[in-house]
C-alpha cells in the first residue's frame, strides 16, 4: 500500500498531472501520465553512451517534470506507516510515503529545482549531503536558512556539477532517527570504466521501537530494528544479477553506528565514496567495507560465483530483529518480564545519580531487560516451568510462520548460555510464505528463518533463471493494473 501510494503520488506529482516518468537521461519533458513507471527501483535502462539506471530495491524512484532546462522534483516531509517487517507496522517519518524517501537520479550538470513541502508538526530542513551548492542552498537550518515550518514550502535550485552517490536528509537531528533520509545518485557525464552492468543502492538505517510500541524512540542508542531501504530480513528484496555481471552497490548510512558490510562468495573493491569516484590506484581488493555514518560507500565485482550469497552487516546485534538484550536467556523464564515503563524500558535515568553503581551500566543502554538493574545475573536459573516449547512462548507471532520444532539437544537446558540462536532464528522462525515474491523464487525452504537485521541476498542467477524471475515479475506487476488502482488514488495529501 506503501510503495502504491507513493508510486502513484509520484508518478501523478501530487495533482499537477505532469510528472514525467523517471526516465533518467530525458532531456526533455515527457507526455504527462506515461505509464511506463519505474516502480520499486526495478530501472534497467541503458544505453550505449550513458550511464545505467540505479535500483533501490523496495524504494520508489522520484520521477520529476522539466520545468525549461529545469528538472523539478517534488518531495513532501511526512509522517509514513510502514511494514518494515511481516506484521511489523511502525510509524516513521519520511518523505512521499516512504522512508527512506524515494531515490532521486540525475545527470552531472543537470539544473535541478526540488520543492520541499512540509507536512509534519514541526519545522524541518532539507539539507543536501556533499552538495557544492551556495550556501543559502544548503539546508543548514538557522544559519543559511529558516527551518520550513509546519505547512510551509522552501524550493531548492542548484547545478550539480558533481557525480557519485549523494543523500539527501533532514538536517534536524531527532528527524534522522525517525527515518528522513533519501539517495541522490548524480550520475557522470561519462560512464564510469569498467561499465557497471547492474546498479543498486541500499540505505542503512536502524530504529529503537520497542516491542509494543509502533514509534521509534529517536533517543535510544541501543537499536532493535536495523533495515535496509526500510525492510529488515527477510523482508529485503534480493539484488537480481546474471551470472558474469560487473555488480556496483552504493551503500549510504544514517544512523548512530557504522556498518561493517560484508558479502558473501566475492571479493569487491571500493570504487567510491561520499565524495565521489575514487582513483583505481586506490582499489583494493575486500569483502567488508565499514560504512561510517553520514558515509557512503560504492563497491563493484564480477558477479563470477554463482549462488543465493548474503549481504549483511557484521555486527552481530545488527543480524536480528526485535532484538532485546539477553534475547536468549530471557526465554528461561516465564515470559518476558512485562509492564516496564518507557524510561526504564529504553535505560533513561529515572532517579540517583547516573554513574551510581545500579545506574551507570544501564544507562541509555538496553532495552530494559538485560539491564543491570532489571536482571543481576546474566543467565537465570534454570526452571523446569520454563517456556522451552515454542508454542507457549507469549507474545510470539504465529500466523503464518512455520514454527518447526527448533533443533536443541535434551541436555541443552544444563548448558551454561543456552540458548543463544535457538529462539532468535532457526526453523522456527521461517516466514518464507510471508515474505514470497518474485526476487526470492527458487530460494531453499526455510531461508527465511536465517534472515534478520541488516541483511539480503546477492542473487548470482545463471541467465535462464534469472530471465525466468524478470518474467514473474512482469505478471506480477500485470496482475495490478494501473486503472485497477485508481480509485485508491490520493491526489490530495491527507
Ligand atoms: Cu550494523
Amino acid at each position: 500500500m506503501k510503495n502504491r501510494r507513493a508510486f502513484l503520488r509520484n508518478a501523478f506529482g501530487l495533482g499537477a498531472g505532469l510528472a514525467a516518468a523517471p526516465r533518467l537521461f530525458a532531456d526533455a519533458q515527457e507526455t504527462g501520465g506515461s505509464m511506463a513507471m519505474e516502480h520499486r527501483g526495478r530501472a534497467t535502462q541503458r544505453s550505449s553512451s550513458r550511464d545505467i539506471s540505479v535500483e533501490t530495491p523496495d524504494v520508489p524512484q522520484l520521477s520529476w517534470r522539466m520545468d525549461g532546462n529545469v528538472k523539478e522534483f517534488h518531495l513532501i516531509a511526512e509522517p509514513v506507516r510502514q511494514e518494515i517487517f511481516p506484521g511489523r507496522i511502525v510509524d516513521l517519518w519520511g518523505y512521499n510515503g516512504s522512508a527512506p524517501g524515494p531515490t532521486i537520479q540525475v545527470n552531472q550538470g543537470d539544473r535541478v529545482r526540488i520543492i520541499v513541502d512540509n507536512h509534519l508538526p514541526e519545522a524541518t530542513s532539507m539539507h543536501w549531503h556533499g552538495f557544492e551548492v551556495p550556501v543559502e542552498m544548503d539546508g543548514a537550518p538557522g544559519s543559511s536558512q529558516d527551518p520550513i515550518a509546519p505547512g510551509g514550502r522552501f524550493v531548492y535550485e542548484f547545478t550539480l556539477h558533481q557525480e557519485g552517490t549523494y543523500f539527501y536528509h533532514s538536517h534536524m537531528a531527532m528527524q534522522e532517527m525517525m527515518g528522513m533520509i533519501g539517495a541522490f545518485i548524480m550520475h557522470p557525464k561519462e560512464p564510469h570504466k569498467p561499465r557497471a552492468d547492474k546498479d543498486f543502492a541500499i540505505i542503512l538505517q536502524e530504529y529503537a521501537i520497542l516491542p509494543n510500541a509502533t514509534v521509534p524512540n529517536s533517543m535510544n542508542m541501543e537499536f532493535n530494528w536495523l533495515t535496509f531501504n526500510g525492510k529488515a530480513g527477510s523482508a529485503t528484496t534480493p539484488l537480481l544479477v546474471r551470472h558474469g555481471e560487473r555488480v556496483r552497490i552504493r551503500l549510504i548510512n544514517l544512523g548512530m553506528d557504522h556498518h561493517p558490510i560484508h558479502l558473501h562468495g566475492h571479493q569487491f573493491v571500493v570504487t567510491g565514496t561520499e565524495g565521489g569516484r575514487q582513483p583505481e590506484s586506490t582499489w583494493g581488493p575486500g569483502n567488508t567495507v565499514l560504512v561510517g555514518v553520514a558515509q557512503s560507500r560504492d563497491v563493484e565485482f564480477v558477479a563470477n560465483n554463482p549462488g543465493d550469497w548474503m549481504l549483511h552487516c557484521h555486527l552481530p546485534h545488527h543480524m536480528m530483529n526485535q532484538m532485546s538484550s539477553n534475547a536468549g536467556p530471557m526465554t528461561r523464564r516465564v515470559g518476558m518480564p512485562a509492564g516496564l515503563d518507557m524510561e526504564r524500558g529504553m535505560g533513561m535515568l529515572r532517579q540517583g545519580s547516573a554513574m551510581s553503581e545500579e545506574n551507570g551500566p544501564s544507562l541509555g543502554r538496553g532495552m530494559g531487560v538485560g539491564s543491570t538493574f532489571e536482571q543481576r545475573i546474566s543467565n537465570s536459573p534454570l526452571k523446569a516451568e520454563s517456556s522451552m516449547q515454542p508454542q507457549n512462548m507469549p507474545g510470539r507471532q504465529h500466523q503464518g510462520m512455520q514454527m518447526n520444532e527448533p533443533a536443541v539437544s535434551k541436555d541443552a537446558n544444563s548448558v551454561p548460555g543456552f540458548p543463544q540462536d535457538a529462539f532468535m532464528e532457526g526453523s522456527m522462525m521461517a516466514m518464507d510464505q510471508m515474505v514470497d515474491k518474485p526476487e526470492n523464487f527458487g530460494l531453499r525452504p526455510g531461508w527465511s528463518g536465517f534472515m534478520g537485521g541488516m541483511m539480503t541476498f546477492v542473487r548470482v542467477l545463471p541467465p535462464d533463471k534469472f530471465d525466468h524471475i524478470m518474467e514473474l515479475r512482469r505478471k506480477q506487476e500485470g496482475s495490478k493494473p494501473m486503472n485497477m488502482d485508481m480509485p485508491e488514488m490520493e491526489h490530495k495529501h491527507e
